[in-house]
């Protein structure tokens, strides 16, 4: 068949919205039309050439939600008609990491799809005869797609997926890494690190665990507004403190450093400021967001020996098929918002525009509608 995508045939070249062919489900996949994607940090990450593991020509887009369409041979969990979220981190349910307990990062089709392939080592998208990659299993920047079952969430089908498409990675990314990474007790002390999607989602989560006090901290205090609104308490811009580092600020305004911090930039200078704004014998700083190829992070190590902990957090430790419709249930409860994080919705022919929205720190997500 024909699918509507956008594709990006180069790093650092505006993506282009056109027909590719993609051919139907094999066994163990499914079609699926997307309704709606948001625009992730990450998209641009790869997009830009600064991702490790980016290839080229791909269909970008990961935080998507959709309608099955049609199922290859062989699966029984999903039919066509259901409402699901793509899941870049897939739950097979059997392999090691996923019964380990300990981890949602299932490895089962980990190599073929760091190679942008499908289980089986091709890709169902191509132009003129061509290969065009898939992006993290997802690849939402197009209208159809196919998905391993083992990668696709069902969900509650009266979900708005407009809106629970940033279930499919913002939102549970903050929000998880709140609640099952950093397991925030009441009544702590909370610094978040970059307000875009991810940050404006750990202040809710934060919110969720009933922290004490929520210091949010970004260059553009612009987004200090919503980040009041969700439930922060405290605002830093860090280009106010040109003379002090800032870590050493937010350990003067809390009485000996915060209980735990998030990273939700993707910059390494950031990283460690994080980790060093946590107390002594206790605090513990999470890594969400993604640094570029090569770089490193760095502190000195008597800051570990001191007690302070440092951690990362993948799609907020959630494992998607099990436990990513709860959070859909959750959200229809009325126990999170996600409305107010669509900036801006936007058809697929303008998904430049939602691109230079994101870098000029306009929106909190732009969200493509098909
Ligand atoms: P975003 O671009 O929307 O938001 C980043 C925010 O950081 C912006 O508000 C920006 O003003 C602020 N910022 C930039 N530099 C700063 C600095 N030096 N000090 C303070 N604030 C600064 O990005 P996003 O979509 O929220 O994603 C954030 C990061 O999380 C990215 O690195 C993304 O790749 C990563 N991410 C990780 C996961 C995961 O599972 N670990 C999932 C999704 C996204
Ligand atoms: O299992 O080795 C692995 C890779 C898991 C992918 C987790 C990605 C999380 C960070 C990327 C940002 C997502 C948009
Ligand atoms: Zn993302
Ligand atoms: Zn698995």
């Amino acid at each position: 068949m024909k699918t509507r995508a956008a594709v990006a045939w180069a790093a650092g070249k505006p993506l282009e919205v056109e027909e590719v062919d993609l051919d139907g489900p094999r066994t163990g996949e499914v079609l699926v039309r997307i309704v709606a994607t948001g625009v992730c940090h990450t998209d641009a990450f790869t997009l830009s050439g600064s991702d490790p593991e980016g290839l080229f020509p791909v269909i970008l887009g990961h935080e998507g939600g959709g309608i099955v369409q049609e199922v290859g041979p062989g699966v029984t969990s999903v039919k066509p008609g259901d409402h699901v979220i793509p899941l870049y981190t897939p739950e097979c349910g059997v392999c090691k990491f996923c019964t380990s307990g300990k981890t949602n990062l299932c490895q089962a089709i980990r190599v073929t799809q760091g190679k942008g392939l499908m289980p089986d080592g091709t890709s169902r998208f191509s132009k003129n005869g061509k290969p065009i990659l898939h992006y993290m299993g997802t690849s939402t920047f197009s209208e159809y797609t196919v998905l391993p079952e083992i990668a696709v969430a069902k969900i509650n089908p009266a979900a708005p997926l407009d809106k629970v498409c940033l279930l499919g990675c913002g939102v549970t990314t903050g929000i998880g890494a709140v609640l099952n990474t950093a397991k925030v007790t009441p009544g702590s002390t909370v610094a978040v690190f970059g307000l875009g999607g991810i940050g404006m989602s750990v202040i809710q989560g934060a919110v969720m665990a009933k922290a004490g006090r929520i210091l949010a901290i970004d260059m553009n205090p612009e987004k200090f507004v919503m980040a009041k609104q969700l439930g922060a308490t405290d605002f830093i811009n860090p280009a106010d403190y040109k003379d002090t580092p800032i870590q050493q600020v937010i350990v003067e305004l809390t009485d000996g450093g915060v209980d735990y911090s998030f990273e939700c930039i993707g910059n390494v200078k950031v990283m460690r400021s994080a980790l060093e704004c946590c107390h002594k014998g206790w605090g513990e700083s999470i890594i969400i967001g993604v640094a570029g190829a090569g770089q490193e992070i760095s502190t000195r190590p008597f800051q570990l020996v001191t007690g302070r902990v440092w951690r990362g957090s993948a799609f907020g430790g959630v494992k998607g098929r099990s436990q990513l419709p709860g959070y859909v249930d959750r959200y229809m409860k009325g126990e999170f918002k996600i409305d107010p994080f669509v900036s801006a919705v936007l058809p697929l022919e303008q998904i430049n525009h939602a691109f230079d929205l994101m870098h000029e720190g306009k929106v909190i997500r732009s969200v493509i509608q098909y």
